[in-house]
């Protein structure tokens, strides 16, 4: 074979690959990330309790009982399958006729505040907001739920997804389609981030998990109280000028 022909074959073989390739492309055009938590399926709720609520995305929620303490935040840690764009949304409940707007708070991820408060979207019941757009890199993010105004606020559900889809045009079926368990950090005991005063390690800190995004790291490390009872405490540090602070 002249090396001209060679040439037109390696040639045409490669128009066929670019084709197929492109031809599959077109098919199977790149889908978008849907994600959605329950806020019940939280691991840690801190100050909020978990209640039933029929018209509730998954029948529940979790719920503030008011008083002067908004701390602990709820938490937990998710995975994302993919880097992207996401549009956050939260559904919470309002009301129209009984103290509406007065029940709110803030989503953080990765300890980045949401943009607004929810439980102020002035819809009787449960109403989907879009509360921040961020760029999400594939993998651990964790989830907070930040209670605002100490007045009953009802968290229902999150959904991070890539898409333009507004929730509240989707059935529950459909949504319930997007839904994941959050990661368990296996070495904390379920009730760590009870309503506990905050205490001074009295022993050795010891890592259990660490988050790092390369902008934000989040560092969970456990330790033995003055009772010999077992505490989790979170560390939030910020690269700033490329330290961490
Ligand atoms: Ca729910």
């Amino acid at each position: 074979m002249s090396s001209r022909h060679a040439f037109i074959s390696v040639t045409s073989k490669a128009i066929a690959i670019l084709a197929i390739a492109l031809l599959v492309g077109w098919m199977c055009p790149a889908r978008a990330a849907d994600v959605l938590v329950e806020a019940e399926d939280f691991q840690f709720y801190g100050i909020w309790q978990r209640t039933s609520a029929g018209e509730a995305s998954g029948d529940f929620q979790i719920q503030v009982m008011g008083g002067p303490k908004k701390e602990p935040d709820a938490i937990t840690l998710i995975e994302l399958p993919e880097t992207g764009t996401y549009n956050i949304w939260v559904s919470s409940r309002d009301y129209t006729d009984h103290e509406p707007g007065e029940r709110r708070f803030r989503i953080l991820i990765d300890d980045i505040p949401a943009d607004i408060e929810s439980g102020a979207h002035g819809h009787d019941g449960y109403y989907w907001e879009k509360v921040k757009t961020m760029p999400l890199e594939k993998g651990r993010h964790v989830l907070a739920a930040n209670d605002t105004t100490a007045h009953y606020g009802r968290f229902d559900a999150i959904i991070l997804t890539t898409s333009d889809a507004n929730p509240n045009t989707l059935d529950e079926r459909a949504l319930q389609k997007w839904r994941i368990e959050p990661i368990t950090l296996k070495t904390t005991p379920p009730d760590i981030f009870a309503n506990v005063p905050l205490l001074v390690p009295a022993g050795e800190m010891e890592e259990v998990a660490r988050l790092d995004n390369g902008q934000v790291r989040m560092i969970f490390q456990k330790y033995k109280d003055a009772q010999g009872k077992i505490q989790v405490v979170r560390h939030t540090e910020l690269k700033v000028g490329g330290d961490w602070r």
